[in-house]
């Protein structure tokens, strides 16, 4: 079942340089290093979020122009969160995507203003897009809490809370954490195709996301267990030496796949309204907890 893998791979390169193309459009040299920091962060990712705006927007017969600057916009916000995350006084680390995080290129003042100018940039490109302004109000609203402390930030937080707590978390007290940090940009990237229209039903997509989103963090655990950093791109092992309770650890690996595959089952029902066009997006949650890096 499903489509041809080069098809999927395609459709990302596509994401990628329309995303790409968005953002360097927006940018513009002041002598200074941010615009290029700010650039080399966004390069060199899969571009999952901004694919599933534009194959969101697809299934909902939205131009991929008008697209375009709002799968810019998620996946500028999504660059800075990992600018920051990398951070010593984040994760602290080396490597990301294969390259040197932004602050071991630059510093830490310029990866901290390239973060901060990329969360803005996010917001500034959604108000370039071509789509009704009660459509643009709702995306911007909604990418306000789900980037944000109650969103993004909050998931954040919570980690790093945890780090510190003495004490482990439940699974559920996982799914909490991990539904605001890496799942609340993913449900919001899967639901805008369907928001920039006027009287789309947005439900089906935002269960697919939240769905996704749990598999990909599930995958994401399970890389840093079976993944090699070479091919991953960043450093792996980090949860087990920090101690930190994971899907992994707490269910095992064999449970903790069994729960992801569940997931893109629940994610692929989820399209049944869309019927064979949401294709691709199935294949796209197939891919998320069968990819490499
Ligand atoms: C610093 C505000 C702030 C938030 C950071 C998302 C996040 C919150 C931290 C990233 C830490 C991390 C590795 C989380 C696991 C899931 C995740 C977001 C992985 C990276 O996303 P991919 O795999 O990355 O889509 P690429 O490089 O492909 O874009």
């Amino acid at each position: 079942m499903g489509l041809p893998r080069w098809m999927l791979k395609d459709a990302l390169s596509d994401a990628s340089r329309i995303v790409e193309l968005a953002i360097k459009t927006a940018l513009r040299p002041d002598g200074t290093a941010i615009p290029d920091a700010m650039m080399y962060a966004v390069k060199g990712g899969k571009t999952l979020r901004g694919f599933l705006v534009l194959e969101g927007a697809k299934l909902h017969h939205v131009d991929p122009n008008v697209a375009a600057p709002i799968a810019g916009a998620i996946e500028a916000i999504h660059a800075y969160s990992l600018v920051h995350d990398d951070l010593p006084c984040m994760d602290d680390d080396a490597l990301r995507r294969g390259q040197p995080t932004v602050h071991r290129k630059w510093d830490e003042a310029t990866a901290v203003l390239a973060g901060d100018a990329l969360q803005a940039l996010g917001f500034e490109l959604i108000m370039y897009a071509d789509v009704p302004d009660r459509q643009k109000i709702v995306l911007l609203h909604m990418l306000t809490l789900d980037a944000g402390a109650r969103g993004m930030v909050g998931g954040q937080a919570m980690d790093i809370a945890a780090e510190t707590a003495g004490t482990q978390l439940t699974l559920e007290q996982i799914e909490a954490l991990q539904a605001k940090k890496t799942g609340a940009l993913i449900e919001w990237a899967a639901a805008a195709g369907p928001r920039m229209t006027v009287d789309a039903d947005e439900m089906p997509m935002r269960v697919y996301g939240r769905a996704l989103g749990r598999a990909f963090q599930i995958a994401d655990d399970i890389l840093d267990v079976e993944g090699d950093a070479a091919t991953v791109g960043k450093a792996v092992r980090k949860d087990a030496s920090a101690g930190k309770a994971t899907f992994v650890s707490l269910l095992g690996l064999d449970a903790a796949k069994r729960r992801a595959e569940t997931l893109v089952e629940a994610a692929c029902d989820a399209l049944s309204p869309y019927g064979n066009d949401a294709e691709t997006l199935r294949d796209a949650a197939r891919y998320v907890i069968t990819r490499d890096k």
